[in-house]
């Protein structure tokens, strides 16, 4: 194998306490138990600093779980690529490109490609906190029937994937788009943490103060309090779907 040159030095991964850039080259593949013809690039977990874990799984023309899971995790899955069959308790849902879905805590699931090349699925899991209120049932939606809210800012919209205004969800997956040139409305800083993947164009990421270029496939994990930015660049929009903690107090261990 001959190493191309620059191989290390043009790398565009970053991992600090606190954030982390990973362009999806350098994520080497897992094989999960319960899984097979299946590969995981497991993008952030606990020992990175997050709280929960986002996974891209590739699944191989045969690739899926072996028999119903349930690791009393919530889950998140969005589907970028291929076909991928999800079974809810007795319920079979047909995932398509942009289709996802909400796993509440103690749902039973299983997951099966059905496209001739295979799919690629990102999975978010965490361990639920629990309030006064019941879990969130199980919740299936399709990006391109979310409406785009545009009031934040000029240029940007938002895409609420999950229901808004129900505490008993405690993490909310967005997508968020820019038009070439905009940018967010000042440099944001909060005790939530993100999981982004970027999905559509390009542009900088200003995290912690140093800036990063983007580009579709990206991920980056964003810390509690991690000082965060984005600018449109390119010719195109850009959009990524983002993972935020929500609607909890202050935990102290
Ligand atoms: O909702 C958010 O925290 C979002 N504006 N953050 C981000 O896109 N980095
Ligand atoms: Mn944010």
């Amino acid at each position: 194998m001959v190493l191309p040159p620059g191989i290390y030095a043009h790398n565009r991964g970053v991992v600090t306490p606190q954030y982390a850039v990973m362009p999806a080259a350098g994520v080497l593949a897992s094989r999960l138990p319960g899984f097979v013809d299946t590969i995981a690039r497991i993008l952030t977990a606990p020992p990175m600093g997050a709280r929960f874990a986002q996974i891209l799984l590739e699944l191989g023309p045969t690739g899926g779980t072996t028999g119903p899971r349930n690791d009393g995790l919530e889950h998140f899955f969005y589907l970028l690529t291929g076909a991928v069959t999800l079974t809810i308790g007795t319920e079979t849902h047909t995932l398509t490109p942009e289709d996802y879905a909400y796993l509440p805590v103690g749902q039973p699931y299983s997951l099966q490609n059905t496209a001739d090349t295979g799919s690629h699925l990102l999975w978010i899991k965490r361990p639920y906190q629990a309030i006064d209120l019941p879990a969130p049932a199980p919740f299936c939606g399709i990006r391109s029937a979310v409406p785009r809210t545009t009031t934040h800012t000029t240029g940007r919209y938002w895409q609420y994937l999950l229901p808004q205004d129900d505490l008993a969800f405690d993490f909310t997956m967005n997508i968020l788009g820019f038009a070439p040139g905009t940018y967010f409305p000042y440099v944001e800083t909060h005790i939530m943490e993100h999981g982004l993947y970027m999905l559509e164009g390009q542009g900088l990421y200003l995290l912690a103060g140093d800036q990063h270029e983007v580009q579709p496939t990206d991920f980056i994990w964003m810390a509690p309090y991690c000082p965060q930015f984005f600018f449109c660049t390119g010719w195109g929009e850009a959009a990524y779907l983002l993972y935020k903690d929500i609607n909890r107090d202050v935990h102290f261990d």
